[in-house]
């Protein structure tokens, strides 16, 4: 099944995600559909620019829950799931996010993965793993954090809220806001003027600008998977992906899966001094 559709327009190529159904969200077909081709018109000298955009209701909604439902620490390990988004992500031609409607989870985070962000006055921009007992994991801690500053990742991953298309752009995490109807020429007029500079110069301008972040990323990123991987093996995350599917509250426990008896340690167990 096809959910990509992928256009050229002048050096610009267009790439619009196509699962209205489900909001968009986010699953292994879309990204193998988006990113191999974009991967490999990276290089083309006849593309200047990449404008990924959704439709009016959703940018995306997430990465897929029924997908994610699935997965478990081994699995998840195993087939080290991001490795297919961290490719979009290192694209090196100048990527703009055209986002109307929801751009939330791994959809903000694909969002931000490109190079500029525009929005329309209807967009609703968050990260709402925490509701799913989760955490961003596609880059949303390290990413929105720089993007926005501490105090503001912090309450939006912590209460999983959405922001308008106006705040967004106060935080510092849209370059602009346009009406619903004038998203689109708008950034494919930007689009078209980015790919038609240099292309050596957009791609040298993108890799220093984001070479002001770099420096303790990586870290950040490893150590983000971790967390993220650990929460699979928890109850909280069983049942807010459950809960979700079944389309009711989330019961969390706070406790782990398996309770397990505490230690008991003997005085001839302790260590001699
Ligand atoms: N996944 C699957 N289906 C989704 C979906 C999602 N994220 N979002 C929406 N849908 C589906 C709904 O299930 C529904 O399908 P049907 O029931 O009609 O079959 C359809 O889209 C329309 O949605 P609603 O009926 O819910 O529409 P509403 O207008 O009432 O609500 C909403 C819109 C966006 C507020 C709501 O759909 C919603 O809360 N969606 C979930 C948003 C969310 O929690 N997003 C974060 C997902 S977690 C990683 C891998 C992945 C990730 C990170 C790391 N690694 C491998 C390390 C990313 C994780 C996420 O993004």
């Amino acid at each position: 099944m096809s959910f990509v559709d992928i256009e050229h327009k002048g050096r610009t190529v267009v790439a619009t995600i196509n699962r209205p159904e489900a909001l968009n969200a986010l699953n292994a077909d879309i990204c193998s559909q988006l990113v191999d081709p974009l991967v490999a018109l990276d290089n083309h000298p006849e593309v200047g620019c990449i404008l990924l955009t959704g439709n009016e209701r959703a940018f995306a909604a997430g990465a897929d829950i029924k997908e994610l439902a699935c997965h478990t620490y081994e699995s998840a390990l195993d087939t080290d799931l991001l490795v297919c988004w961290q490719r979009f992500a290192e694209i090196r031609t100048p990527k703009i996010a055209a986002v109307s409607g929801y751009a939330l989870g791994g959809g903000c985070e694909l969002a931000m993965m490109c190079d500029i962000i525009y929005a329309a006055e209807n967009a609703k921009f968050g990260q709402p793993e925490i509701k799913l007992g989760l955490i961003p994991g596609m880059g949303g801690t390290q990413r929105l954090t720089r993007l926005v500053g501490r105090t503001k990742a912090m309450d939006m991953v912590l209460t999983g809220r959405m922001i308008n298309a106006t705040d967004a752009e106060r935080f510092g995490l849209v370059a602009q806001v346009y009406k619903n109807e004038e998203l689109l020429p708008a950034s494919l007029a930007n689009a078209d003027k980015i790919a038609n500079f240099g292309k050596i110069a957009a791609r040298a301008a993108v890799e220093t600008i984001n070479a002001a972040d770099n420096s303790h990323m990586a870290a950040g990123l490893l150590f983000e998977q971790r967390s993220y991987h650990a929460l699979w093996a928890t109850a909280d995350a069983r049942e807010g992906m459950q809960a979700f599917l079944e389309k009711r509250d989330a019961n969390f426990s706070g406790k782990p899966k398996a309770e397990k008896p505490a230690l008991s340690v003997t005085p001839s167990a302790t260590l001699a001094t």
